[in-house]
């Protein structure tokens, strides 16, 4: 058990030092019914494999949650519940509350218990980023939220939220013969906005599922570290995003590659970048944004301009960002900085 600085006692998940020190039990299973080649189910699975037995998931509305609970089948071993869509939030803080105060009063056994709350980036992003970010502010209770990004309200049948991608087409904003493009505003920057605003949640990082291992390693780190704690996974769609489904691996390796989804972690404040995310830091050549996107019929319509401009947004997280890829304020010069001070 860990003792956090402020009383709350934690599991202690030490990371799977490789591929072969990955525990075999399964706490997420069959009886799902997620499209072929889903991340956020493989999402799903990897999270609670890496919290383990002692552990109760509740979820937002989304496909994560319909989809995997058809009518009498349901592939959670471990204890889940249905929290409405924009209250992973306040789910998993009233449930660490409640778990907490039964223990003091004895009406359950005193133990380290898991809780952790998923959403989408409907639920999370938009909906809920309100309940997220007060549920970020309470140390005293142990929590993780977890946000599987498939980049639309994909339950519903594609549409567009605060965390598609530019220019690409949903139900919502479908390219047309007098505007090709309808979505013209960049995605957020969610994991960077908990990190820089919540000074109280003590982990934040974004993960995804190509990665399985260091993903499941974040996860067990949130857990263990305490307190409320915030994960944003890329999860690649193949019915929202539209290519063959044996490509989920690969678009996840080349958002990465291409630096659109940086990996990192910011811990107690410090960053720290993984992965190819790391080697692009220190200097690999990031891989043109075409690759990752011409892959994707979502973003078919695309012209040249449209490549260019996404392009260009993407160099400026790693150029101008004072935090490349994390925190988007611009850095200044000293001189100029030295102007600006009043
Ligand atoms: C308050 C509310 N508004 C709308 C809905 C309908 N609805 C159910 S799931 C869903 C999409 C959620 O999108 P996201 O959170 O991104 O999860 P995904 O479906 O993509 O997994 C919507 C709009 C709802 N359940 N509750
Ligand atoms: S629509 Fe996307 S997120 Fe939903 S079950 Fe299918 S692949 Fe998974
Ligand atoms: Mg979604």
């Amino acid at each position: 058990m860990a003792e956090t600085t402020f009383g709350n006692a934690t599991q202690v998940l030490e990371p799977f030092r490789g591929i072969k020190k990955v525990t075999l039990e399964e706490y997420f299973t069959s009886g799902h019914r997620t499209c072929q080649g889903c991340e956020s189910a493989l999402v799903m699975k990897l999270m609670v494999k890496a919290a383990g037995p002692r552990t109760i998931v509740l979820g937002s509305t989304g496909c994560m949650y319909v989809a995997n609970t058809t009518y009498y089948t349901t592939p959670w071993v471990v204890p889940w519940m249905h929290t409405q869509l924009g209250s992973s939030g306040s789910a998993a803080l009233g449930t660490a509350a409640g778990l907490k105060a039964l223990m003091r009063k004895g009406k359950m056994k005193a133990e380290p218990i898991n809780v952790i709350a998923f959403c989408g980036d409907g639920g999370g992003a938009d909906m809920g980023l309100g309940a997220i970010s007060a549920t970020l502010t309470h140390k005293e209770y142990n929590s993780l939220i977890l946000l599987y990004d498939n980049e639309s309200y994909a339950n519903t049948d594609i549409q567009l939220s605060g965390l598609t991608p530019y220019g690409a087409h949903t139900t919502f904003s479908p390219p047309g013969k007098v505007h090709r493009l309808i979505h013209k505003r960049w995605k957020k920057n969610v994991a960077g906005l908990m990190a820089a605003g919540h000074p109280e949640c003590r982990y934040v990082a974004t993960v995804c599922a190509s990665y399985a291992v260091e993903m499941m390693n974040k996860v067990r780190r949130a857990l263990t570290i305490g307190g409320p704690t915030f994960i944003h996974s890329l999860d690649p769609c193949p019915k929202g995003w539209d290519y063959d489904p044996m490509l989920s691996h690969e678009l996840g390796e080349l958002a990465i590659e291409t630096g659109i989804f940086p990996l990192y972690e910011v811990e107690d404040g410090v960053v720290k970048y993984y992965g190819k995310t790391k080697a692009i830091v220190d200097g690999r050549p990031r891989k043109p944004v075409r690759e990752y996107l011409l892959k994707q019929g979502r973003f078919a319509h695309f012209t040249e301009e449209d490549l260019g401009y996404f392009q260009e947004k993407v160099d400026e997280q790693w150029e101008k960002w004072e935090i490349p890829g994390v925190v988007p304020f611009r850095k200044l010069d000293a001189a100029q900085a030295a102007l600006n001070v009043k």
